[in-house]
Order: structure tokens, then C-alpha cells, then sequence
């Protein structure tokens, strides 16, 4: 180790075949290898492949090789840098601005073990509402009542299912936060209300920057002046940067009064039905001049005082924690006020732990391919840092999408943990139905895939809030033994069973495929693999090749145009024969009662057997459903892949099926 005024280092080896991952929010591709790596929030709009500072700051990775894996957590808010042997080969280096050298030292072997202990120290995400898992519309902006009622209905006509949409900035009266715009959005409470008779939730954008108003009464700026919320400089002076609504001054989210006033700011929102918060801009970003003018990137000066009187630091410290704060603010604000129904909150700054209040989304990706290609190593680091409700902006946000790429981006999207299109003001639209008959066949093909497998999904988002596993997995995630995986970029696993190898490129209509050792289905035909082996396979622009591996038992629920739609009063469960054990979480989706025992486990578990009279059989075994959860009554069909189906009323108790 070394220090000197200001900085202090480490040095660690880098042994033989060994790959690093994580890191928190990065562009590029998997494997960090020779890369230097810094944490430090920015606003990272027009990122490219090369780009360093990102929206999230999360000072941890892990290490693997054959057999043995640790994890490192940095446990320093100050900037701070890994630099993974680009200084030196053969050598690891972390350093910081802190004055402490701070760090934990995770033993694996395997990354599940080090996500496991990593999330321990710095929490889980709790269980999102089940229709945060469906499908979410975005735009900047939709940006009138009649506008959102119409794509609403859009939706509903074309039978494409959908649970959110999202509200950009200019629902807002003048970006004044806490506001709605009277000439655009007049009653919003009956707007939402009506809308959520046909199964819609809105999400609305909030900033942290807060318009001076020095004239009208507004009390987001009022109260937070009278109480001395905002960020003042080291000379005592309020601090402005320019924003949205122009000169602005921002809340200190590091003091808990703050936070708790400005959650309850939230409870207009709330009573007009909103049911989940975006956080955007919370770096924080901010120019020195109005938006418009070319200005510059500011933050607050690195002395300005930041927390509380009695642990009161600098904005050096408090920086990489801003985004954070302010998503914690709302996720605390949203349980208080809603405190009957869990919330959605995203954010798009944030730093180690993040995931205990918020979703997070990587800002401003663009409409080319090669940021498609880009979204799933990007999502997998995430994951492998402990935030596993991830997503990108599907058809990418600057620029407009050609048809075929968002074909495409639709067939990724269905894998991200947060399934969210977007786009920027002023470029094309990039709804499911604007790229003409046959993309808005594949995309509904897609999304109506999504909500088949929402019985799955939710079961591994209470993965990810119980073990901090994530929930869109690189291959090493479970063939850490398996060097063939370490840089294998272009192929996920969505949970243990489901493997995809998407199309990323224009034109392409074969796909090279790795499959890791043991036997895989082909999810579309059925047709069995031996791995370990490369394949090619046939992806034609309604195909986005995916694979299971043996032993898989998937839950299937009915299509839903929205998640609530009707219980689900049917299930499927697809067995793919060969040894294996997978078991369903469920609860009510919606409420905090899971947290007093109102959940339902059931534990599935196939095998083959050798019978002397019928050959070669596969076995079925469910054991009694588990918990105080009771699910509607329910038929339950077992396919198990090659041999055929059978039903039963499902009562919860055990049973053992042959096929
Ligand atoms: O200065 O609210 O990343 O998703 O649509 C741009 C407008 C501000 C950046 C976000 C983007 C959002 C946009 N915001």
C-alpha cells in the first residue's frame, strides 16, 4: 500500500488466467481485464464503448479463475479507481481520495457465494410490485392527457401487452418538480384513474434540481429555503446550477429531514395515483448556464458542506452518494404514503447498495447497434454488482431506430430485468406498433412472451431480494469453472434454466452458439444439444434464439394484456427431462403482506428413472406448497418436453407424475 496527501493505494496480483466483472454501471464488453476504472457519478450522455465515468459509481468487482473467485468491495464514497493491470500487467491497483484505506476482501469460490456475501453487507432489493415486471412505455415525453389516452388505447386495441407509462419532463408546469402542466394535463387524477380501469400504472419523472422561484409561491422551493435544505458552498452561500427549469438549487439528500420532506413532496402524485417515481439527472447534472446556452458540466464545489451538523462532510465524500440519497428519499417517501402497496422507483445515479431503494436504468443509450450489442454485458456487470432490477432503453434513446433493430431490441428487451422502450425528444417514436406490420407482430410475439414467463421472473426477482443473485446472469455466473464462458458476452442466461443468443447485427440470420457442458433444448423446437459444443443456429428476424438447459422447469401463466389482469387461474409448467429442482415463489404481487408470511412456495423436482416395463420414464415430483399464501384455484398443466402433458386442479398438496 502507499499514501500521500490527499490519495491512498493498494497493489494486489493478478494470477494467471484470471477475469474481473462488476464494477457497477460500464460500457464495453464483459471481462475488465486492462482496464482502468473510475467511480465517480456523471451525467455519461453520448457514452461511447470507451467511456469511463458512468451514472452509477459502485467501487466493487470480482475475480475468477478456474475453481476460485473473490470479490473486492472498495468501501470508500470518495472518487476512487481500480486500475486492473493497465498500469502494470500482472497487477491489480485501487485507489481513492479517501484518507482510510477501506476494503473488503469476499471469498467465493463462486460468483453466487460473492453476491451472496457482497449483498449482505450492503442489502437487496425488496419485492418490486408484479407489474413493474411487465411491459413499460416510454417517451420524451408523452406530453398530454390526450396524447397518453390515445397510446393507451393503442395499446389495448392492438392487443400488445402493457402495464406502464412512463411521464417525462414536460408533464411538468415549466419543469417545476411536484407540478403538472394545467393546459397539458388538466386532471390528471381522473386521467390515471380512468386509464387504471384498463390495467395502466404511471411512473412520473422527477429531478433533483429544484426552480428558484423568487416570485409565486412555490412551496418545493419555499419550504426547502425557510428550512435550509439545499446545498450551500463552503462560504455559506444557497448554490445554483441550471437545469430543466432553469437556475435551480438542490436538496442535501445526505440529512434524513431532508429526505423525509422531500419524500412527503410526493403526495400529490400519490393522490393523483402515481404509482412509481424516476429519478433522473441525480449525479447530479447541471450546467453553469441555462440549458440552451453553451455552457458547461457542473457539480457542487467538492468543499460544499453535505449531511448532517453532527457528521457533516464535503461534497468530495457525499458525491458519488447523491443519486442514492435522493432514490432513497423516494422509495422512504413512497412506503409512507403508500404504505398499502409496494412502489416502483428508478434512478439513473446511485452507488454500492443501491438496490435496497431503486431500479436502475443506464441513461442515454443510442439507436444503433452496436449499443444493442453493448446492453447485455452491461446489464450482466450490473447484475454482478448486486443490482439485479436493471434495464436499458429498448430501440435506443438518441437517434431513431431502423425497424429491423428494433425488432431486434424488442427480442433483447424481453431478457432485461426492467423491460422499458424510450426515446429522446425530437427523434422517431418507438412504440412496439410504428415499425409497420410485421415488427409489431414480433414485438407483440415478444412481450406476450414476457408475460408468459412472468411466474418465472417473479420467482427470481425473490431470488434476487433473498440472495442478491442476479436475475439476467452472464454464462460464468454458472460455469464459473468454464473459461469459454469468461468473455462470452453475447450469450445470457435469464435466471438458472433460460439461455438466449440474440441477433445484434444487421442482416444476420445465423447465430454461432455456445453450449456449455450438459444437454439443451431448443426453447422453439425442442430439438436436443449436447454441449460443451458450438452450434450455428437459424435466427431469422422473428427468431431470437434461446435454449434450456435439461432438467429446466419453467412456469408458464396465460397472456395477459396487463399482469392484473385476471389471477392467474392457469399454469404450465415445460419440464425438460434430466435431473433438476426449481422452486416458485409466489405472493400477492402487490402488497407488503409477504413480509408477515403471506407467500406460497412450490418445490418441483424432475428426474428420470428406469422402469423395467415402460423403459426409460421421467418422474414429476411436487411437494406441498409451502406458506400462507393461497393462489387462486388453478389449473396446472405438466408438459414435459417429448412426451407428453397431463393436468390436475392444483390444492397445493404433493404429487408425483410419470410420464
Ligand atoms: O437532459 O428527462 O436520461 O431518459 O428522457 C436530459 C429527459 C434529461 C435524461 C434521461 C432521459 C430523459 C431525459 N433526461
Amino acid at each position: 500500500m502507499g499514501w500521500r496527501q490527499g490519495a491512498i493505494a493498494n497493489w494486489k496480483k493478478i494470477e494467471a488466467d484470471e477475469h474481473f466483472y462488476g464494477f457497477g454501471e460500464r460500457t464495453g464488453l464483459l471481462d475488465k481485464l486492462s482496464d482502468r476504472l473510475t467511480n465517480w457519478t456523471t451525467d455519461a450522455l453520448d457514452y461511447t464503448s470507451l467511456t469511463d465515468e458512468m451514472y452509477q459509481a459502485i467501487p466493487f468487482f470480482m475475480a475468477l479463475r478456474p475453481e476460485l473467485g473473490y470479490g473486492i468491495f472498495f468501501n470508500t464514497t470518495f472518487w476512487s479507481q481500480f486500475d486492473i493491470g493497465a498500469e502494470q500487467t500482472g497487477v491489480w491497483k485501487m485507489q481513492s481520495q479517501d484518507k482510510n484505506l477501506d476494503y473488503y476482501i469476499i471469498y467465493g469460490p463462486e460468483p453466487a457465494q460473492i453476491l451472496q456475501t457482497y449483498t449482505q453487507l450492503t442489502g437487496r432489493m425488496p419485492m418490486p410490485p408484479r407489474w413493474a415486471l411487465g411491459y413499460h412505455q416510454c417517451r420524451w415525453s408523452y406530453a398530454s392527457e390526450e396524447e397518453v389516452r390515445q397510446l393507451a388505447q393503442e395499446f389495448r386495441q392492438r392487443q400488445i401487452p402493457c402495464d406502464v407509462i412512463h411521464l417525462d419532463i414536460d408533464y411538468m408546469r415549466g419543469f417545476r418538480v411536484f407540478t403538472w402542466s394545467p393546459q397539458r394535463f388538466p386532471d390528471p387524477k381522473t386521467m390515471v384513474k380512468d386509464l387504471s380501469q384498463n390495467g395502466f400504472k404511471f411512473v412520473t419523472i422527477i429531478d433533483p434540481g429544484v426552480k428558484e422561484e423568487t416570485e409565486a409561491d412555490y412551496l418545493p422551493f419555499d419550504e426547502g429555503l425557510e428550512h435550509d435544505y439545499f446545498v450551500r458552498t463552503a462560504e455559506g452561500k444557497v448554490f445554483h446550477g441550471y437545469v430543466w427549469p432553469g437556475r435551480a438549487v438542490f436538496p442535501d439528500f445526505l440529512r434524513e429531514e431532508v429526505r423525509e420532506w422531500w419524500g412527503n413532496q410526493h403526495q400529490d402524485l400519490v393522490d393523483a395515483g402515481i404509482a412509481g417515481i424516476w429519478n433522473d439527472m441525480n449525479e447530479p447534472a447541471m450546467n453553469d448556464r441555462p440549458f440552451g446556452d453553451p455552457g458547461k458540466k457542473i457539480w457542487f464545489p467538492l468543499d460544499a458542506p453535505q449531511g448532517p451538523v453532527d457528521e457533516q462532510t464535503t461534497h468530495a465524500e457525499a458525491h458519488n452518494l447523491y443519486g442514492q440519497m435522493m432514490a432513497r428519499a423516494c422509495a422512504e417517501g413512497l412506503e409512507r404514503l403508500r404504505p398499502t402497496a409496494r412502489s416502483f422507483v428508478l434512478t439513473r445515479s446511485g452507488y454500492a447498495g443501491v438496490q435496497r431503494w431503486s431500479a436502475v436504468w443506464t441513461g442515454d443509450n443510442q439507436s444503433l447497434w452496436e449499443y444493442l450489442e453493448m446492453s447485455l454485458p452491461a446489464l450482466c456487470n450490473l447484475g454482478l454488482s448486486g443490482v439485479a432490477f436493471v434495464g436499458e432503453d429498448i430501440g435506443g434513446f438518441a437517434g431513431n431506430a431502423t425497424a429491423e433493430l428494433f425488432a431486434r431490441w424488442m427480442q433483447v428487451g424481453m431478457l432485461y430485468p426492467m423491460m422499458r422502450a424510450h426515446s429522446m425528444i425530437a427523434s422517431a417514436r418507438h412504440e412496439p406498433w410504428v415499425f409497420g406490420d410485421r415488427v409489431e407482430k414480433i414485438c407483440r410475439e415478444y412481450i406476450e412472451l414476457r408475460y408468459r414467463l412472468l411466474p418465472y421472473l417473479y420467482t427470481l426477482f425473490w431470488e434476487a431480494a433473498t440472495t442478491g443473485a442476479p436475475i439476467l446472469r452472464p454464462l460464468l455466473y454458472h460455469f464459473p469453472n468454464d473459461p469459454k464462458t469468461y468473455n462470452l458476452y453475447d450469450q445470457v442466461l435469464l435466471g438458472p434454466s433460460l439461455m438466449a443468443a440474440p441477433v445484434y447485427r444487421p442482416g444476420v440470420e445465423e447465430r454461432l452458439v455456445y453450449l456449455p457442458e450438459g444437454v439443451w433444448y431448443d426453447w422453439w423446437s425442442g430439438e436436443m444439444h449436447q454441449g460443451a459444443s458450438h452450434i450455428v443456429t437459424h435466427a431469422p428476424l422473428e427468431k431470437m434464439p434461446l435454449f434450456v438447459r435439461a432438467g429446466a422447469i419453467i412456469p408458464l401463466a396465460p397472456v395477459m394484456q396487463y399482469t392484473d389482469e385476471r389471477p392467474m387461474d392457469e399454469l404450465r409448467l415445460r419440464v425438460y427431462p434430466g435431473e433438476g429442482e426449481w422452486t416458485l415463489y409466489e405472493d400477492d404481487g402487490r402488497s407488503f403482506e409477504y413480509r408477515i408470511g403471506a407467500w406460497a412456495t412450490t418445490t418441483y423436482r424432475v428426474h428420470s428413472s428406469d422402469s423395467e416395463t415402460d423403459g426409460s420414464q421421467t418422474v414429476v415430483e411436487i411437494a406441498a406448497r409451502q406458506g400462507e399464501w393461497q393462489p387462486q384455484p388453478r389449473q396446472v398443466t405438466v408438459e414435459v418436453i417429448g412426451k407428453g402433458e397431463q393436468q390436475f386442479e392444483d390444492d397445493g398438496s404433493d404429487r408425483r407424475l410419470t410420464f
